[in-house]
């Protein structure tokens, strides 16, 4: 990212500069860490934070957040140097408001100090902890939801030296606080995984049942002091670039290395299970419920599932961004298709919401211009996002005897992307922690469509069995992927019926 470092830095020292609508709303660097948060990315950046921030202007309380980046080292530094200030930019066609965020008590970088991370997780102050670290750091299978460890979490549940990944950082953290007795404390998962408070559950139950190295009360502890409420996270926020920063330095005068831009809306559901206490959110707009799954499922298959739709469609048509692609020909009609004939079919929705509407806001949003969100970068990690994505919604459909036209062709787009080539030729690339097992079941099993189509289906990671042996579903692909290797995007979709 080239970025001109040219006015003052982001800092304390400035913040009487800024206008008065800029500047955070608490002290920055007065209120105590509550919260430690696991992934730095600027999704958390964007939606957790200025939730917490609000929430303890609001309420009170002493909840600033301990922020805490596994791998990067960029913003643990560019936070550092600007005393853990940030600012969010929402930005529409109507305008832009920028605005500095003091939510962050401080950040740490796991990667080089696991023992300050494990440290943080033990300290009765901390009762919440949240996590965007996306699906695949889980390691979970998502059909079945058993922990796949790869060899850095093998040696993490062996234990014999500090952590590395999530799961191994939360393990021994918890390890740490049942030894010091340090209180309960609330995993909040704020991925875009079905169930993600019964995944993390399950994530942690099974870590402390196959580490070595641990006190054998400690699964009797987990069950009796820990929770890990669901959660339904929502904010369109694309990854930061050189433009971001440039119009954050415009809004506020200074350099934000850290800034982030995303779009006006956001919403945040979360079941209301915090034996440590927790943040204000709902003074900050966010809903406490007692089960976040009917909101869950909302969003995942409509926003997400048609957000993907839309991702591998546009590559595959050469648009660089969202906003772009939702304008090939007949692209939102199908779109809409798909929201009304398969999405609405497949859940009862939240009490009140009607889908086909909250379709028709996701699309709105997806339009908004000012938001450069590229295809390529949802289309990334597709076999950690197509199942609770599309094939839930398959399955559910089917199982209640409904076809699944549309979310056949979804599953058809991201596997003509995953074999690599775009309408006109360019290559596409496949980042996806099951790049290799996909490459390898495609060059064994290419040659026709239908063997494309045989051969990811056999792949039990992505594809749940009763998807996998649907013959109706296997011959919609087959039908929409023949269609779109041959004609192209815009002239399957011109002939979508
Ligand atoms: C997107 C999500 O990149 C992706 O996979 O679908 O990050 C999406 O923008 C968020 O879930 C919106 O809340």
């Amino acid at each position: 990212m080239a970025v001109t470092v040219g006015a003052s830095r982001l800092g304390l020292g400035v913040l009487r500069r800024l206008p008065a609508e800029a500047r955070p709303l608490v002290r920055p660097g007065t209120v105590p860490a509550g919260v430690v948060h696991l992934g730095l990315g600027a999704f958390h950046r964007a939606h957790q934070a200025v939730y917490t921030e609000a929430a303890i202007g609001a309420a009170g309380g002493d909840w600033g957040i301990m922020a805490v980046a596994p791998r990067s080292t960029a913003l643990v530094e560019a936070l550092t140097a600007q005393d853990n200030l940030f600012s969010v930019s929402s930005l529409s066609a109507a305008g832009s408001a920028t605005r500095v965020v003091g939510a962050f008590s401080g950040v740490r970088h796991a990667a080089s100090d696991p023992d300050a991370v494990v440290a943080l997780l033990a300290d009765p102050a901390v009762r919440v902890v949240t996590l965007t670290v996306t699906e695949k750091a889980y390691q979970l299978d998502p059909v079945t939801g058993q922990l796949c460890p790869d060899s850095a979490l093998a040696a993490d549940l062996a234990g014999g030296r500090p952590p590395i990944t999530v799961p191994g950082l939360l393990l021994r953290g918890l390890a740490a606080r049942a030894a010091a007795d340090a209180g309960p404390v609330a995993l909040v998962s704020c991925d875009n995984l079905p169930a993600n408070g019964r995944r993390l559950r399950g994530l942690v139950d099974q870590a402390v049942g196959r580490a070595a190295g641990v006190p054998a009360g400690l699964v009797d502890w987990v069950a009796g002091n820990v929770t890990c409420p669901g959660t339904m996270v929502d904010r369109i926020v694309p990854a930061t670039t050189a433009e971001t920063i440039d119009s954050a330095r415009r809004a506020l005068g200074v350099t934000d290395l850290a800034a982030v831009a995303a779009e006006p809306y956001a919403q945040w559901v979360i079941e209301d299970d915090f034996p440590g206490g927790r943040p204000g959110w709902e003074h900050a707009g966010a809903v406490l419920t007692g089960d976040a799954g009917p909101w869950e499922r909302l969003k995942l298959r409509t926003l997400n599932g048609v957000h993907s739709a839309v991702a591998y469609l546009g590559a595959l048509a050469g648009r660089e961004t969202v906003a772009e692609a939702l304008e090939i020909p007949h692209l939102a009609d199908v779109l809409r298709r798909l929201i009304a004939e398969d999405v609405a079919h497949s859940f009862t929705p939240p009490d009140g919401v009607r889908v086909v509407d909250y379709g028709e806001q996701v699309l709105a949003r997806f339009g908004n211009p000012a938001i450069h969100y590229r295809t390529l970068q949802v289309a990334t990690d597709g076999s950690q996002k197509l199942p609770q994505r599309v094939l839930h919604t398959i399955a559910d459909l089917r199982a209640a005897g409904r076809s699944a036209r549309w979310g056949a062709l979804v599953v058809a787009a991201w596997l003509r992307f995953a074999l690599g080539y775009a309408d006109d030729g360019r290559g596409l690339p496949l980042q996806d922690p099951l790049a290799g097992p996909i490459r390898a079941a495609l060059d064994a099993g290419a040659q026709t469509p239908a063997g494309a189509v045989d051969a990811v289906f056999a792949l039990r990671e992505i594809f749940p069995a009763e998807v996998a042996g649907d013959d109706e579903v296997r011959a919609e692909v087959t039908g929409w992927l023949t269609a779109l290797a041959r004609h192209g995007v815009e002239a399957t979709l011109a002939g979508a019926r």
